[in-house]
């Protein structure tokens, strides 16, 4: 038997495997794919049937390796969702978030509701994007043939297993669930036209969803196979796998995004959290995670991409060491930066407005993005310790991004804080570990991190005395005018 995580993010996917050895976790990556949505008749979809098709190519080979048994957790980005009819069919392609039909919704919706009256319901930001507001703009009759909608992990289990279910991590993104009650708000569900029955219901992270359906993969020679239902939240995933400890401690989940927050034990909602646009998404084992959503490598992937890939990233880290200047202030949390045309351009243009020497070249640009991230992050943990009234003394970046040694050392200098960056994989490592919880092989969420701890190398970065209030200073004067997060 061992255990199988398929972490898919908005730019890549990999199937990982999972077993404790010798006291640690070991993990091997067994297969990897891409992600990424592509542009149709001006609309921005995912490639649903290409991610199924991809985690049964990997299934397969999970049983090419000798292995008859295995139970499967899946994890995506949050936020999305697939209609389906009354015949379990998918009834439209499955729209990206980043797609600009939701550019204006949170304006309309709120001629109707008070921000404050959403906030007060569900405590989850206000990210044009959530679920709530890409239903609204459903076409009305579309919504009325939909019999079930389910978020992206929930339906790739569902075609697994021919079983539905909403799992809570994930569906708190949707700014539809109420922590009072741990339901969904029935009154918001009303304004958008959607009623609860048209969800399954909700579950915990860690119920056991079913085994594959092997009658409809017969092409396939696949393991047999129990899906589990872990926090499919990529975020939420990644926050277990994260090796934080006691008190004090808050993490940046660094990748497409930078997830930026504290683990709490209820949700904190009030004028200040609301005002930085603080979010309360669901954790495993009735933990929130108080955090903010901070444009991440999402901005240099953009950037390499119009630099037709010519660079990868560690060349980025790279040239911009070779700069290592605070030269331009750029609010990259701006809207204006979540999906546009060209993104060298609105980088450029957010320069010129704001009377700065706009970057030109892909080390120019490169330290721009690194060192601006340093100072949103570090501006984010200020917020968190006004708002919280809590000291943060240590930062753990987990993800891709933390393989980036430059922008460790930078996010410790301008915070302030010390940073300890790893493990890379800490959302499949979350997968797995929640998947052994299921199975009883590991006991609770402390000894998760204990284990995470004791498994993967964890790189300390140290502050270095730099004016960090003078480049914090510098960077709220040069945004300030269009300030918006
Ligand atoms: C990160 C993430 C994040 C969401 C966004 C849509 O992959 O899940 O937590 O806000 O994607």
């Amino acid at each position: 038997m061992v255990y199988v995580a398929a972490d898919i993010g908005a730019s890549s996917g990999r199937l990982v495997l999972g077993e404790i050895l010798n006291g640690k976790l070991q993990m091997k990556e067994i297969h990897r794919f891409a992600n990424g949505f592509t542009i149709q008749a001006g609309t921005c979809y995912w490639d649903i049937d290409h991610l199924l098709n991809e985690i049964l190519k990997g299934l397969e080979k999970v049983k090419s390796m000798g292995y008859d048994d295995c139970t499967l957790g899946i994890d995506t980005w949050a936020i999305d969702y697939v209609l389906l009819d009354h015949d379990g069919k998918r009834l439209q392609e499955v729209v990206a978030y980043r797609d600009k039909r939701t550019e204006k919704t949170i304006q309309k919706l709120t001629k109707i509701i008070s921000k404050e009256d959403i906030y007060h319901k569900t405590g989850i930001q206000f990210l044009p994007f959530n679920t709530i507001y890409q239903l609204y703009e459903e076409d009305k009759k579309q919504l009325e043939r939909t019999s079930k909608i389910l978020l992206v992990p929930d339906y790739l289990g569902y075609c697994l297993t021919g079983v539905g279910a909403t799992e809570m991590t994930n569906a708190s993104t949707m700014q539809l669930l109420n922590p009072r009650y741990g339901q969904f708000d029935e009154e918001l569900l009303e304004l958008i036209s959607v009623k609860k029955e048209q969800f399954e219901d909700l579950v915990q992270p860690g119920t056991e969803l079913g085994p594959l359906a092997m009658e409809r993969f017969a092409s396939y020679n696949l393991p047999n196979c129990k899906v589990i239902t872990v926090a499919t939240h990529d975020t939420a995933s990644a926050i277990i796998g994260t090796p934080g400890a006691g008190e004090g401690w808050a993490y940046i989940s660094s990748g497409t995004w930078s997830l930026l927050g504290i683990e709490s034990g209820s949700p904190i909602i009030n004028e200040l959290a609301l005002e930085n646009n603080y979010t309360n998404e669901w954790g495993a084992f009735k933990t929130f995670r108080f955090l903010k959503n901070i444009m991440g490598m999402w901005v240099l992937q953009e950037v390499r991409k119009k630099l037709n890939r010519d660079y990868n990233f560690g060349q980025f880290v790279e040239e911009a060491k070779k700069i290592n200047d605070f030269r331009q202030f750029v609010n990259f949390n701006h809207d204006r930066f979540l999906n546009p045309l060209d993104m060298i351009q609105e980088i450029q243009g957010f320069c010129k407005e704001t009377n700065q020497i706009a970057p030109e070249s892909a080390g120019e640009l490169a330290n721009c993005i690194y060192t601006n991230l340093a100072i949103i992050y570090a501006i984010a943990l200020d917020e968190l310790e006004q708002i919280t009234g809590q000291q943060i003394s240590r930062v753990h970046i987990v993800g891709g991004g933390a393989n980036n040694e430059h922008l460790n050392q930078l996010t410790a200098d301008v915070s302030g804080k010390v940073v300890y960056a790893g493990p890379i994989e800490a959302t499949a490592i979350g997968n797995l570990l929640m998947q052994m919880i299921a199975a009883k092989e590991v006991d609770n969420l402390e000894d998760a991190r204990r284990l995470v701890m004791e498994s993967f190398e964890i790189k300390q970065y140290t502050p270095k005395e730099i004016d960090r209030t003078a480049i914090i200073q510098k960077y709220k004067e040069a945004v300030s005018y269009e300030c918006t997060n």
